[in-house]
């Protein structure tokens, strides 16, 4: 990897002493036993950081709640700068950190970037909103009496983020947490743990040039024991949690055990519509970086492809033929469109899911298997697979974080293709391709898609920050990044103000003394 310049990237983002398990970012979060992170890249060591006791925690705590007291005092416009100076960091950090998410997660270098810039994007529409943090006043029945409502700040948010989105995930949170008056404790995942210090060293650099304590964002490393910590803790009022459905349902009764909030941002299973209008050359753009995109490892993906039994034939052997031009290799050589998978336990998932399809019925046409020999040495490169499939398997009904794409058809009007559309567990992303007007409004209406995001001539996979992320069903129905989505960091207080010498009751209600 230091071909790419990878050693510098290290030394850049502050990684580069990790190699010795030494303590990394914030003294207070890395005591326990060391966490070594292997590259799928080409699997070798990339460093080691050391994870969180319950006694770091403990203190990591303190120092959150104790920076929350002082946080919350300061002006949003204010909080909206310290967030305007981070996003100026990550601008200067972009190519290094984009580079790291390549090496530690594998995804393209183009995508790694992207996800830096995701970033920068939501930094920026956080600056805007942190003068924007409205709330409603209403007329009260009452005479002489005013009523309003006001956002005020929550407290610490918990964050526990995937391996996908190793460092773009966090920053949605954290952005619109900060500028709302929040701290953020996160947990990023144990498979991308040099990501996360990566972040936490640009923060903490930003906190430190502004005299602010670094309770405002603290770091915490280890599994999903850790993350328990954080979603049973009364002390954390917010968990925002990205991962599987499975993990998700832990969470959720975990928090609303205690009353928390949780948002949730769990698996989808994600399908594009194919009418006979749709324009093909778009549909096979728009299906095949959805499929194979970050590897198929996107929440957004897209895993199946509902075609119209007229069009059939002819967008399979467009799609067939484009995968024939894919190339699989080392994510940081801009040459190749497909990485490796996170680790081997993902490729056993992608086998098994290969296998599963073929024992319900379902025909490969698009082969897969994993490749070896050189440059494939961490044994985590596969080949995209396509496989004809009915919607009912249960491997169909399933995310399999692996770039497989299933294809169903559909006979009739589009009616049916929605059906099958929404026949699944998840909602989170949703398209359709089409030129015909009544298919894209009947998708988009309210008996069209169930999904939280539903495009029309636009792939499953890479929504802007500007709107708001998320999804339904199974998918855990939370909101994220755009929009009023700032909203859940906040608590909502209505207020009502007398300034009268009298005391009315509400109702019209008679209460003399
Ligand atoms: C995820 O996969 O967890 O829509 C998030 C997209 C990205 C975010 C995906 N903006 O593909």
């Amino acid at each position: 990897a230091n071909q790419f310049g990878m050693t510098e990237a290290l030394q850049q983002l502050g990684l580069a002493a990790i190699n010795e398990g030494t303590s990394t970012g914030n003294s207070w979060f890395s005591n326990g036993e060391i966490l070594e992170s292997y590259s799928p890249v080409d699997g070798q060591l990339i460093g080691k950081v050391k994870t969180t006791t319950k006694e770091d925690y403990e203190k990591v705590m303190k120092s959150a709640t104790e920076a929350f007291k002082t946080f919350r005092l300061m002006p949003a416009p204010q909080r909206g700068e310290i967030v305007r100076q981070f996003g100026q960091k990550l601008r200067e950090k972009k190519e290094a950190l984009g580079k790291l998410v390549s090496y530690e997660m594998g995804k393209s270098l183009q995508e790694g970037l992207g996800e830096v810039q995701e970033m920068i994007d939501i930094c920026d529409f956080a600056v805007g909103l942190s003068r924007q943090l409205h709330g409603l006043t209403m007329h009260s029945e009452r005479p002489g009496h005013r009523m309003y409502e006001q956002y005020h700040s929550l407290g610490v948010v918990g964050i526990i983020s995937a391996f996908n989105f190793p460092v773009a995930v966090w920053s949605w949170n954290t952005a619109l947490a900060w500028i709302a008056g929040d701290v953020c404790v996160w947990k990023p995942s144990e498979k991308t743990p040099l990501c996360g210090v990566a972040c936490q060293n640009i923060i903490a650099e930003v906190l430190k040039e502004n005299n602010l304590p670094e309770g405002i964002s603290c770091l915490i490393n280890g599994d999903y024991k850790v993350g328990e910590w954080m979603t049973s803790d009364v002390r954390v009022p917010l968990v925002s949690a990205t991962g599987s459905t499975r993990m998700g349902k832990i969470v959720a009764q975990t928090v609303a055990g205690r009353l928390g909030k949780s948002l949730l941002e769990l698996g989808g299973n994600n399908a594009i519509i194919v009418t006979p209008d749709a324009d093909i050359k778009m549909t096979v753009i728009g299906a095949v970086f959805g499929a194979v995109g970050t590897a198929g490892q996107r929440c957004t993906s897209t895993r199946r492809l509902i075609i119209h039994e007229s069009i059939y034939d002819k967008v399979r052997d467009a799609i067939v033929a484009a995968y024939g031009q894919l190339k699989i290799g080392n994510p940081l050589d801009q040459n190749n469109h497909v990485g490796p998978l996170i680790d081997t336990h993902a490729v056993e998932m992608y086998n098994k899911a290969l296998d599963k399809v073929v024992a319900e019925g379902g025909k490969i046409i698009v082969e897969g298997g994993v490749l070896s020999g050189e440059g494939y040495e961490s044994g985590c490169y596969v080949k995209p697979a396509i496989a004809e499939a009915d919607n009912s398997f249960e491997i169909v009904q399933h995310e399999t974080f692996a770039p497989v794409l299933y294809l169903l058809k559909y006979s009739g009007e589009v009616e049916n293709a929605i059906d099958l559309q929404n026949g699944v567990a998840q909602g989170l992303s949703s398209a359709i391709m089409t030129n015909n007007l009544r298919e894209a409004e009947r998708f988009l209406s309210v008996a069209g898609s169930d999904c939280g995001i539903a495009n029309v001539n636009i792939g499953t996979s890479g929504a802007e920050i500007g709107g708001a992320f998320g999804g339904e069903k199974e998918t855990g129905g939370g909101r994220e990044s755009g929009s009023d989505a700032w909203k859940v960091y906040m608590r909502r207080q209505t207020n009502t103000i007398n300034y009268t010498t009298n005391l009315p009751l509400a109702q019209g209600i008679k209460f003399d003394l």
